[in-house]
């Protein structure tokens, strides 16, 4: 068999890809936000108002993705054989803070705003994977004597995650692939257009078009459980 070349597929994942799991999305019509506003559960000023609040919403969803019936989607399970295909050329980037790719089987994923499953050491930055809820009064595992943790969010107004790898990626890509997310927050919003400025074919799935669906080559509407599968099949019949 001559060595194929397999293309450098970056591909950015949103809540809509765990929507089928069962996670709620933040912009359908009972959203997260809906039952709280922006600032007051996912913002740095909101967690000093009132951490009791933000450590609660924080919790609640930690439980929610953790029960018996929140499971990895056909999307992640179709993610996952693409990566299996493509080996290194792979690169999965993630807006999502739950753990569905991994259980799906992805290993190359960068969570660019965080994870739920881990807290954050507010003295050394260190995280750990944290299962349970935690709180004001919960002790790090890193400092003596123990200091406070923090959601191991990217919160609006934070530095995303990996940017650097990130940004090195889409500069080398050969495709991008954005799945169930609505374009709407930065810089996730931007990858599309630095990945057409170095020359990559640009493809959309997702339920409806996003803020930046002017901007792909390809758009293909519909649940992600249902067109990924299908896609990725296709994907890699003919490039792997
Ligand atoms: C930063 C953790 C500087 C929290 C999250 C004014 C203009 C422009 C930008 C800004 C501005 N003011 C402030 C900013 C910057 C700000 C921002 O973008 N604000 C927005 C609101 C305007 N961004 C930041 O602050 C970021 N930091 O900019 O730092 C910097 C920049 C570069 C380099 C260095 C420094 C930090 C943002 C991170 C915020 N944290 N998450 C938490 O999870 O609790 S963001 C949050 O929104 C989630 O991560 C979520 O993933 C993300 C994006 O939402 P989506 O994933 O797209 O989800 P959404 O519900 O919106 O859409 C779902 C889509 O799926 C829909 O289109 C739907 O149709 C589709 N869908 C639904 N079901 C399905 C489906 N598709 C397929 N199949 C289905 N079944």
């Amino acid at each position: 068999m001559h060595d194929v070349y397999k293309p450098r597929v970056v591909v950015l994942t949103g809540a809509g890809v765990s929507a089928e799991s069962g996670i709620k999305t933040f912009r359908d019509n009972n959203g997260l936000w809906e039952n709280h506003r922006i600032e007051d559960v996912a913002t740095p000023e909101g967690f000093a108002a009132n951490p009791d609040l933000v450590y609660q919403f924080y919790n609640d969803r930690r439980a929610q993705l953790q029960a018996p019936d929140v499971t990895p989607n056909q999307a992640h399970k179709a993610l996952a054989e693409l990566e299996s295909a493509l080996g290194e050329q792979f690169l999965l980037v993630t807006q999502n803070v739950d753990d569905l790719h991994e259980r799906a089987g992805s290993e190359r994923v960068l969570h660019m705003h965080g994870k739920l499953l881990s807290a954050r050491c507010c003295n050394t930055g260190k995280t750990t994977q944290w299962l349970d809820s935690f709180d004001a009064h919960t002790e790090c595992r890193c400092c003596f004597p123990g200091a406070q943790v923090r959601p191991d969010i990217v919160w609006f107004g934070e530095v995303p995650m990996h940017m650097d790898e990130i940004i090195l990626a889409l500069a080398k890509a050969d495709v991008f692939i954005a799945v169930g997310t609505s374009g709407q927050v930065y810089p996730a919003a931007n990858f599309v257009a630095m990945a057409a400025d170095s020359g990559a074919r640009t493809i959309e799935i997702n339920l409806e078009p996003s803020q930046q669906n002017s901007l792909f080559d390809e758009k293909i509407v519909g649940k992600a459980g249902k067109v990924l599968p299908e896609f990725v099949t296709h994907f890699i019949r003919d490039y792997c």
